[in-house]
This record gives C-alpha cells, sequence and structure tokens, in this order.
C-alpha cells in the first residue's frame, strides 16, 4: 500500500512539475522460491523476501543501466535488493557506491543476529556482505563496501548490530551527533567523501528517519527523529551535490497515516531532493 499512497499523493506529478521525464514502471513481482529451514526460527517470511530481493536486485540493475530509479515501499527489507542490484551497476561502471541510510535504525542485523525475526532489520548488512546469508538469500553479485556507508539519525540500534557497525566499520551519525554538530556538516563531509571519489550515491530513506510528531505513517516510530527542516535540509544538500543516482522510499504505511500527511511530505521531500526550492513550494495546510 506504500507504493499506492506515494502515487496518490502526487509523486509522479511532483517530478514531472519539476521537469523531470518520469517512467512509472509499475510493480516487481518477485518468482517464490522453496520454503527454506533457518537454524533460528524467529525469521519471518524468509523465502518470501528471498524471492523480492532477487526481482528487485535485477530490476535495479537494469533500470540503473540509463535513468535513476526510484524505489517504493514496502517493507525496507527490498533494499536487500535495491542496493545489491545498483552494487552491481557500480562495479560494472568501475565507480564506487556510497550508501546514504536515513533511518532511526541501522537495519545492520545478519540472518543469526535478529531476534525479532523482521528482515527490515537485515537489508545493510546483507547488502554489505555481511556473511551468514548464504543459501538463504541470492548470492551477491556485488556488495557496497562498508565504509562507504553513512547511516544518519540513527537512534533505536540492537547490541549486535552495534558491534557489527564497528566491526564493519560503517559510518554513524546518531541523532545525538545531529544534535550536537547539525546536521549539515555530517551530511558535507560525507559528500564531499562521494565526490572526492567520484563515486554513485544511493539514498535509503526509511520514514522513521522522521520526527513521529511529523510522519506518524510507519510501524516503528522512535521518537527524537529528524525535524521538518532538517529532513528537508539533507534533501536539498542532495540535490545541490549531483550526486544522488538511486532512492530508496520506504517503510511507509497508509493505515497509520493521518489523512495522507506521510505521503504528503514524502513527495514533498523526494521533490525537494529533485531541485525543488522552498520560493516553489505549493502552499499547504499542514
Ligand atoms: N533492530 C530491530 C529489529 O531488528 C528493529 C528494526 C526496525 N527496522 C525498521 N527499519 N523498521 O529500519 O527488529
Ligand atoms: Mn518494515
Ligand atoms: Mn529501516
Ligand atoms: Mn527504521
Amino acid at each position: 500500500m506504500g507504493p499506492s499512497s506515494l502515487r496518490t499523493a502526487g509523486l509522479v506529478e511532483a517530478l514531472v512539475e519539476l521537469g523531470h521525464s518520469v517512467a512509472d514502471m509499475g510493480q516487481v513481482v518477485p518468482v517464490p522460491g522453496p520454503a527454506l529451514e533457518h537454524p533460528n526460527k524467529a525469521l519471518k517470511a524468509l523465502p518470501a523476501i528471498a524471492a523480492w530481493t532477487a526481482a528487485l536486485a535485477e530490476a535495479a540493475y537494469q533500470i540503473s543501466a540509463d535513468a535513476m530509479p526510484i524505489f517504493l515501499g514496502g517493507d525496507h527489507s527490498m533494499s536487500a535488493g535495491t542496493v545489491s542490484g545498483i552494487a552491481r551497476r557500480a562495479g560494472e561502471l568501475g565507480k564506487p557506491l556510497f550508501v546514504l541510510w536515513l533511518d532511526a535504525h541501522p537495519d545492520f542485523h545478519t540472518l543469526d543476529t535478529t531476534t525479532s525475526g523482521n528482515l527490515h532489520g537485515v537489508p545493510l548488512a546483507y547488502a554489505s556482505g555481511l556473511s551468514g546469508f548464504q543459501g538463504y538469500f541470492p548470492k551477491l553479485q556485488a556488495n557496497v563496501s562498508p565504509e562507504r556507508i553513512c547511516a544518519l539519525g540513527i537512534r533505536s540500534v540492537d547490541p549486535a548490530e552495534r558491534v557489527a557497525l564497528a566491526e564493519a566499520g560503517v559510518t554513524v551519525h546518531d541523532m545525538r551527533a545531529i544534535d550536537e554538530h547539525g546536521i549539515a556538516p555530517l551530511l558535507r563531509a560525507f559528500l564531499e567523501r562521494v565526490a572526492a571519489e567520484g563515486g554513485m550515491l544511493h539514498v535509503s530513506f526509511d520514514v522513521d528517519f522522521l520526527d513521529p510528531a511529523i510522519a506518524p505513517a510507519v510501524g516503528t516510530t522512535v521518537p527524537g527523529g529528524a525535524t521538518f527542516r532538517e529532513a528537508h535540509l539533507v534533501m536539498e544538500m542532495l540535490h545541490d551535490s549531483g550526486l544522488v543516482t538511486s532512492l530508496d522510499l520506504v517503510e511507509l504505511n497508509p493505515f497509520l497515516d493521518e489523512r495522507g500527511r506521510t505521503a504528503t511530505l514524502m513527495v514533498d521531500l523526494t521533490a525537494s531532493l529533485m531541485g525543488r526550492r522552498i520560493m516553489d513550494r505549493p502552499t499547504r495546510s499542514y
């Protein structure tokens, strides 16, 4: 339902109004695989997520040949597919891939360490090439180097994730760092690294990056998230950088929304990333 709600909130129209040519590719169709037994009995919907990962990785690889894909979700487990597919494309182009992970959570569990068994908690670890996915998720054709990942807005981390993030060398800017330094210098330093290496940049935007007061339509709200202005500033800086080559919009659950305000905000934030300026923003009542 998340993609439908982003469409209804006018995502395509907003991008067209900014002068972009947009093709709505519709729904990716996963091909279900066999049932999979895993020693971690908590894992939920493992065969379905593995099938989605394969289908989305292929779609991401194909579409990124000549367009900037925007992947609409849906559960954040979808980024196992999108990021790995984009990593394959980057490898073929000989460019380093960077990932900006905008989220309350780092989603850095392996199949062995997740205790909730919710596979939206694992995509970044899978796409980073961490072990423990072999035989269950599709074999990775390319991964993102963890030192090229910046997780921004983090405020809910499980103990196993904390250890794995440090070992892998992921840059984590939690909300305390944002409070203390401001979000702009943290993002700017990362963007300078991407530019210096001539990299591609995938942005994975989980709705729960935002404060629940402005974005209630997500199943895993965590207090103390990014404000309206922090989020728009991130998007505006990303636009000005000219570095973003692919985007995920994930975890939107319209059943939890209030009069579509979260969907509308996600569309407006995407418009900022794609070039809309404050002075051109439509008048809205919030
Ligand atoms: N770390 C917790 C778990 O694995 C919570 C994960 C929540 N993740 C998302 N996406 N909603 O960020 O269960
Ligand atoms: Mn989810
Ligand atoms: Mn997430
Ligand atoms: Mn999250």
